[in-house]
């Protein structure tokens, strides 16, 4: 006999931006922000740097490995893919992800050097779908005055400038996009009252995961 336990499931909820737009520094506020208001949150990255795929893609972003355009999109996807079933695991679990990056950092990126966009797209269908995508936005120039770019790959203003045309390419309606010139404090607020609604929706078990 199938049990019907109410469902209480975590949101997913995704970061993307610019180099420097402060996602970082914005995904450990919101985690830190629901544990205070006893909600089950976890902090995830892409590229998740510390399993063998993320390595090889770590080996590249540093310069210290040359890949082809191609091979290393595949590695970013594939580095999703290898953390696919855990996120559905936490989700289903109740545990709320805040995650920094994902897919369409690697449909930005790739399609900013060039690459067909729907043949970026592709290997990321199936990967689960983001409850909000919140996007940081804010200009190349002003991005690359944060703390001085450090000496990865991407971190040229140049490049950025590309990404961020990429972006507006994928930005849809359901994308909240927050001014990330703001003060941290600011960005801050408006973020928490964003992803706070989403993840009551999400517990209130009305959204299915997809
Ligand atoms: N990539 C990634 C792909 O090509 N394909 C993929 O599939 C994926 C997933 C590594 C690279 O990989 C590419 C994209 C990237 O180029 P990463 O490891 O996420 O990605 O990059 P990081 O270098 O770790 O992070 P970012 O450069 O993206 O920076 P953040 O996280 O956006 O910014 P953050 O929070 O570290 O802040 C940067 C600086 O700005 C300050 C902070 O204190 C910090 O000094 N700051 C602010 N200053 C003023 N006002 C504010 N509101 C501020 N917010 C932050
Ligand atoms: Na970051």
């Amino acid at each position: 006999i199938e049990g019907n336990k109410k469902v209480c499931r975590g949101a997913l909820v995704v970061l993307e931006g610019l180099d420097r737009s402060g996602k970082s520094s914005q995904c450990s506020r919101l985690v830190n922000y629901f544990e205070s208001q006893g909600i089950s949150a976890e902090l995830w990255r892409f590229p998740d740097r510390n399993t063998d795929v993320g390595k090889m893609i770590s080996a590249y972003l540093t310069n210290t490995s040359q890949l082809d355009d191609h091979t290393i999109h595949l590695l970013f996807s594939a580095n999703r893919w290898e953390k696919r079933s855990l996120m559905e695991t936490k989700l289903k679990s109740g545990t709320t992800l805040i995650v920094d990056r994902y897919s369409y950092s690697g449909v930005a990126f790739s399609a900013a050097k060039g690459l067909d966009i729907e043949w970026c797209k592709a290997p990321e269908v199936g990967l689960l779908a983001p409850d909000l995508v919140a996007y940081l936005d804010i200009p190349p120039e002003k991005a690359a005055e944060r703390g001085g770019y450090g000496g990865e790959r991407y971190e040229k203003l140049e490049f950025q400038k590309k990404v961020a045309e990429s972006y507006k390419a994928l930005h849809d309606v359901s994308w909240k996009s927050v001014d990330a010139c703001q003060p941290i404090e600011d960005v801050e607020k408006q973020l928490q009252e964003i992803v706070f609604d989403c993840v009551t929706e999400c517990q209130k078990g009305k959204k299915p995961l997809s």
